[in-house]
């Protein structure tokens, strides 16, 4: 009975473990971005650019860095009383470059000026240095670009698989030492 039991205990600690290491899941998080975009905080004519607040715009904007598997929601705020502008994640620093992740917000309209526009979109397979724009024709050259980042997933040891492993392999351990006691009285 003991012996069933001790070769259970191994068996199912043996799997658990294993499911545990092979079946790393995704490290998934949500991600909330907020960019507020339009003429540059310096006041540089004919310059515009991304910020994280409506007071900070720069040229490039702020440096984004993502993770596969991330679903990110970005919300751009258009700061611009004149031209409207959008935000998309693309492959190189060109309107008219690969968009990734169907990232693009509003596309063909963007946002109007004073307006505010969002997207969600789930980060995967593009792992690398890239750009995010504002995708109105001209713009990236006006200096409406960033960095960004998309970086793999650190795998993440499952919580729930980890505890079942460490209860098994402890109920495990105790039963051997518990049976190693017997055996030892055991012994003439
Ligand atoms: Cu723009």
């Amino acid at each position: 009975m003991m012996r069933k039991f001790l070769v259970l205990a191994f068996v199912l600690s043996i799997a658990l473990g294993s499911l545990a290491v092979l079946g790393t899941v995704k490290a998934q998080s949500t991600v909330d971005i907020t960019l507020y975009g339009g003429p540059v905080s310096s006041g540089a004519s004919g310059t515009y650019g991304f910020g994280t607040t409506a007071d900070n715009i720069t040229s490039p904007g702020p440096t984004l860095t993502l993770h596969d598997g991330d679903v990110v929601t970005v919300t751009l705020h258009n700061t611009d009383t004149a031209l409207s502008h959008s935000f998309q994640v693309c492959s190189a620093n060109s309107d008219t470059a690969t968009v990734f992740f169907n990232s693009a917000i509003n596309p063909g309209t963007y946002v109007a000026p004073g307006g505010t526009g969002t997207v969600t979109f789930t980060v995967s397979d593009h792992t690398g240095n890239y750009y995010y724009i504002c995708p109105v024709p001209g713009h990236n050259d006006l200096g409406m670009y960033g960095i960004c980042n998309i970086e793999a997933t650190i795998p993440e040891f499952p919580l729930a698989l980890t505890s079942i492993f460490a209860v098994l392999a402890a109920t495990g351990l105790v039963v051997f030492l518990a049976r190693s006691k017997v055996k030892t009285v055991k012994v003439p």
